[in-house]
């Protein structure tokens, strides 16, 4: 029997969550690696020599024996593999990469910070305030941006799911956990919406191990501890 080409290694996280999206909605067979943090395997000498930058996720293809980092360019190079939620279409292909590398490089970044100062820092004994208000303002100004660009639209570009709306969703979606408020913002709403009655988009959000908390459910108390715990050595006390 035949190996899958493509080898994921992820974790239950907002960047980790992309690919699987990708790969349950479009129904590819995989192999799934759960890169333990808790061991520090992100930081692994073999990982490191897949990911220079020690994060999850990376793919290793094996069809083409090489590895592919960064959240976005692993999207982007499924997208282009499998033929799947990237158009053709010269200006809509330009548009999704758009809103691609503004969730790369706004939501991800700065919803992330949010949760640092947040559930980190903040359990870990380094609380800054200035941080955490920033972050979380900056975050409410960047999901604002999302639902105008969601008015009159079922998705982010054209009439169908693309690698934008994948790569957007699972960080947008973990409002609660950054604590960041969406009352009156009704186009995200209606696209959070959308996603959530997806079957196999919630399939994936369900690996490699389910993290309800994220979406604000379950017991938050508990996760929020064993995630302040699971990240302590990163916070630095001066
Ligand atoms: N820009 C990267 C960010 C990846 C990233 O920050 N991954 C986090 C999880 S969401 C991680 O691996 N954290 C573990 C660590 O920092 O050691 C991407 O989009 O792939």
């Amino acid at each position: 029997m035949s190996r899958p080409d493509i080898v994921l290694y992820t974790a239950n996280t907002m960047n980790g969550w992309k690919p699987l999206i990708f790969l349950h909605e479009a129904e590819i067979d995989y192999e799934l690696v759960n890169v333990d943090f808790s061991k520090k395997e992100q930081h692994a000498p073999d990982y490191v020599k897949m990911n220079p930058n020690g994060k999850i996720p990376t793919i290793w293809d094996r069809s083409e024996e090489r590895a592919i980092f960064e959240s976005g360019a692993i999207l982007w190079h499924l997208a282009e593999k499998y033929g799947r939620f990237l158009s053709d279409d010269p200006v809509e292909r330009s548009e999704t990469l758009q809103w691609l590398f503004f969730q790369v490089g706004h939501i991800g970044p700065i919803m992330g910070q949010a949760m640092f100062f947040q559930r980190i820092a903040k359990p870990n004994g380094n609380e800054v305030p200035y941080a955490i208000d920033r972050y979380v303002t900056e975050s409410r100004r960047l999901l604002e941006v999302l639902d105008t660009r969601l008015k009159g639209r079922d998705w982010l570009v054209g009439s169908e799911m693309s690698i934008a709306d994948i790569a957007t969703y699972p960080w947008a979606r973990s409002y609660f956990w950054a604590t960041v408020d969406i009352e009156g913002l009704p186009n995200l709403q209606a696209w959070f919406d959308r996603l959530d009655a997806m079957p196999k988009v919630q399939e994936a959000l369900q690996l490699p191990e389910p993290r309800p908390s994220a979406f604000g459910k379950g017991d938050i108390a508990a996760a929020a501890k064993a995630n302040a715990a699971r990240f302590a050595s990163d916070v630095k006390k001066d």
